[in-house]
């Protein structure tokens, strides 16, 4: 049988275990500051290539989220009216041309990307042209995690337990995204009994118009929002258990959908996700964008090593043990 709660003195303890864990992975001020850094670095070396085209540079992903940690890399999205940009190779060889070492353009993917290592500043980045979207995901992310305290603690250290086990590299691991994991911790805060968020997609009366008038496509009035999961008395330790018991025996993978756009699970056929579908094991609704399943970046071989190590996770926070939770995976010799 499942263990199906925490005792208090298990509760505390871990609660306790995982606060020490959140201080730890805070992220230094010295590398927050290099990211800083190399925005202003970029936005400089871009400028001066290409005068006269207004060249703005962005942070987004972790960098903009709060869910950031030491070993993030820095995203960052230029926006440009030049169009010609886009096509992002010009931005390689400008780059590799100017002190940054491991420079890869791909520009086959949806969204064209250029990778780089900055040597001085000691980051890695990846950056792409005009993809304003992210900017939005990521913001509406950041509204979530503001929404109430225990969210930010909680949410960095699954991110931190899944880069210990490896289970976070949707390009080249076969696995997911952060952003996807961070989309089920979301879903999953939906889903207490009372929720300890909201569908902020749902709140049409919420959202604040944005700096350029358009109004956004999620609520975004924190002044409203902050306090909303305080009906949910449940502490860290028992959410990071009921995080792991949801998603290592709970949720109804064969036929459900994970949408935080609905604030609720709705079923595969009503979305017509159950056939034909390539690697529609874990659907997790991409909130922007409906038809885009997040979690089509792991096949059926990735989805079972996923269950499996969720389903690790949880024995072991129930056993109370979370430095054992997140040690690190170690490929057999
Ligand atoms: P790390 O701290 O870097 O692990 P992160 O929050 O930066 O976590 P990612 O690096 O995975 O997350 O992604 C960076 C951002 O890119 C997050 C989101 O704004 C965007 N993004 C990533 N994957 C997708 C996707 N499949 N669809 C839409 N946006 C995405
Ligand atoms: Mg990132």
């Amino acid at each position: 049988t499942v263990k199906a709660k925490l005792t208090d003195p298990e509760q505390e303890k871990l609660t306790k275990d995982m606060n020490e864990l959140y201080d730890r992975l805070q992220p230094t001020a010295s590398i927050e500051q290099n990211r800083h850094q190399l925005v202003r670095k970029l936005e400089k070396l871009f400028n001066d290539a290409w005068p006269g085209h207004d060249i703005r540079v962005h942070l987004f992903g972790s960098s903009g989220n709060l869910l950031c940690s030491d070993d993030s890399d820095v995203d960052i999205c230029i926006v440009t009216r030049w169009k010609e940009l886009e096509s992002v190779c010009k931005i390689a060889d400008l780059l590799a041309k100017n002190g940054m070492e491991k420079v890869v353009c791909v520009n086959s993917a949806k969204v064209p990307i250029v990778k780089i290592w900055d040597p001085e500043l000691q980051l890695a980045c990846d950056m792409n042209v005009n993809n304003t979207l992210a900017l939005e995901n990521t913001r509406m992310i950041r509204t979530y995690v503001e929404i109430d305290d225990r969210i930010r603690p909680l949410a960095m250290i699954v991110k931190h337990w899944t880069r210990r086990r490896i289970i976070n590299d949707a390009a080249f691991g076969g696995t997911l995204s952060s952003y996807t994991w961070i989309c089920m911790i979301i879903a999953f805060l939906q889903l207490r009994q009372p929720p300890v968020v909201p569908a902020l997609h749902q709140r049409q009366h919420q959202m604040l118009p944005k700096k350029d008038g358009e109004m956004a496509a999620f609520a975004d009035d924190l002044d409203q929002l902050r306090g909303f999961g305080e009906k949910n008395k449940s502490t860290l330790g028992e959410l990071l258990f009921q995080f792991f018991r949801f998603y290592a025996h709970e949720f109804d993978y064969a036929n459900n959908v994970l949408s935080i756009r609905l604030g609720k699970t709705i079923s595969k056929r009503e979305k017509n996700w159950h056939l034909g579908m390539l690697n529609n094991r874990l659907c997790v609704e991409e909130p922007f964008n409906n038809e885009r399943n997040l979690g089509n970046t792991a096949d059926d071989t990735a989805f079972r090593g996923l269950h499996l190590e969720l389903r690790r996770a949880f024995d072991l926070i129930a056993q109370g043990k979370l430095d054992e939770c997140c040690e690190q995976f170690e490929y057999p010799k």
